[in-house]
């Protein structure tokens, strides 16, 4: 069965996400970038491009353009944070098909979620606006049958473009865009096919050039697939094998109570673990994220001796990381997450090991006592201590 890819791509990405934190500069020519002489534009917002500002523009030349252009410097934390709860959001809500293309995009196959939807346009505009109103900022959206032709759908009208492209629709939606515009020719490439007479992706359909054929190699054949509607309908999902595992809270106020703050981090640690736990890792290193009210971000880590897994775990080893690095002051933010993650079968041995571990227990048994104080009752203890207590055989 023919799958449903759709691809989604954030708009003006960085610009937008400084503009949901200084709404002063709403509808005004901003951009993020290196603001001094040998500085570049990562992005521009969309009154800034009205200008002829754009990405890769060196930002003295984006100024002489449009001089009230705003040039921010960028905040990579902070967008790779808006990122995460961009794709946690369409994975929570439409698919965990979802695959990362980069910071601001990603491919979710959407058969499942689609499959007994009759207006599928009205459906993807509840996904927009929910999108807006939940991350703040809009998107574009491409929806096909293969990954290229999602990918060319979402291209296809921004802001806020929503795109369904059939095969039918082909000619007449891609056939008169420029060259330059093809998922995947590069810019060297563009050039040279315009010198042979190739302007539009339909001259390109079209064409049987030798030197054409010549010019893209290997890729010509791909190329030629894609534009007729065949090619790669597989989205990879990550979340089998991540990278990392994390989690994040903002505070409804800003709040530098140490209990408030420790009892999230808490929560995160156990939403962390029982992931962790769920695809049977275990991780080495433990990260935080700090956020301030003016948005600062600080992100620490610290990568263990042994591999965790447990709640208590994260949690102590996050909360030791906290208390070494706050400063006392009021956050927005709190993030907790692990990386280095390998699978719980080669760490088994390890693993064993572990349990004597004392630096482990030590730090376990501190937490444990602490959160008993707090709860003023025995809520808490290490499993083996309950074998013993009840008599087991096995308590080792
Ligand atoms: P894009 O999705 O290519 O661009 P965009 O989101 O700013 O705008 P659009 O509405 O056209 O999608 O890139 C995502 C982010 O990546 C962008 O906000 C900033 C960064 N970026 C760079 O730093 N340098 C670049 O050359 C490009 C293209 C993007
Ligand atoms: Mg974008
Ligand atoms: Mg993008």
């Amino acid at each position: 069965m023919a799958r449903i890819i759709m691809h989604i791509d954030l708009n003006a990405f960085f610009a937008a996400a400084e503009v949901l934190r200084h709404p002063e500069y709403k509808g005004k020519p901003i951009a993020v970038g290196g603001g001094n002489r040998r500085g570049v534009i990562s992005t521009a917002s969309y009154e800034a491009r009205k200008y002829g500002v754009h990405s890769a523009m060196p930002s003295y030349m984006a100024k002489r353009l449009c001089p009230s252009l705003v040039i921010l410097p960028p905040d990579f934390a902070y967008y790779k944070d808006l990122s995460n709860r961009f794709f946690q959001y369409i994975r929570k809500n439409y698919s965990t098909i979802i695959e990362p293309l980069s910071i601001d995009e990603c491919f979710v196959d959407m058969t499942d979620a689609l499959k007994d939807v009759k207006d599928v346009k009205g459906y993807l505009k509840k996904l927009q606006n929910g999108l807006l109103k939940e991350i703040g900022i809009g998107c574009s959206i491409g929806i096909s049958t293969t990954k290229f032709l999602a990918k060319m759908g979402s291209d296809y009208k921004k802001p806020m473009g929503i795109v369904i492209i059939r095969k039918k629709d082909i000619p007449t939606l891609l056939y008169p865009l420029p060259i330059s515009s093809f998922y995947g020719i590069g810019k060297k490439s563009t050039e040279k096919l315009k010198r042979m007479g190739i302007y539009t992706i339909g001259d390109f359909a079209e064409s049987d050039s030798l030197s054409v054929k010549k010019e893209l190699g290997k890729s010509y054949a791909l190329f030629k697939d894609w534009i007729h509607g065949k090619g790669n309908d597989t989205v990879i999902c990550e979340e089998s094998n991540p990278k990392s595992i994390s989690s994040s809270s903002t505070f409804l106020f800003d709040t530098s109570s140490y209990e408030e703050i420790s009892s999230s981090f808490r929560e995160l640690a156990k939403e962390v673990s029982e992931s962790l736990i769920k695809k049977e890792m275990v991780a080495l290193t433990v990260q935080i994220t700090l956020r301030d009210m003016e948005f600062h971000t600080i992100t620490r880590s610290k990568t263990l001796a042994f591999p965790i897994e447990s709640t208590l775990d994260i949690y102590s080893q996050g909360m030791s990381l906290f208390e070494k690095h706050w400063k006392g002051n009021a956050l927005r933010l709190i993030g907790i997450g692990v990386s280095s993650l390998h699978s719980k079968e080669n760490y088994s041995v390890q693993l064993s090991l572990f349990d004597s571990l004392p630096e482990l227990d030590s730090s376990t048994r501190y937490l444990i006592e602490k959160l008993n104080k707090k709860a003023n009752k025995e809520l808490f203890m290490i499993a083996k201590d309950l074998v013993k207590k009840k008599g087991g055989k096995n308590g080792t």
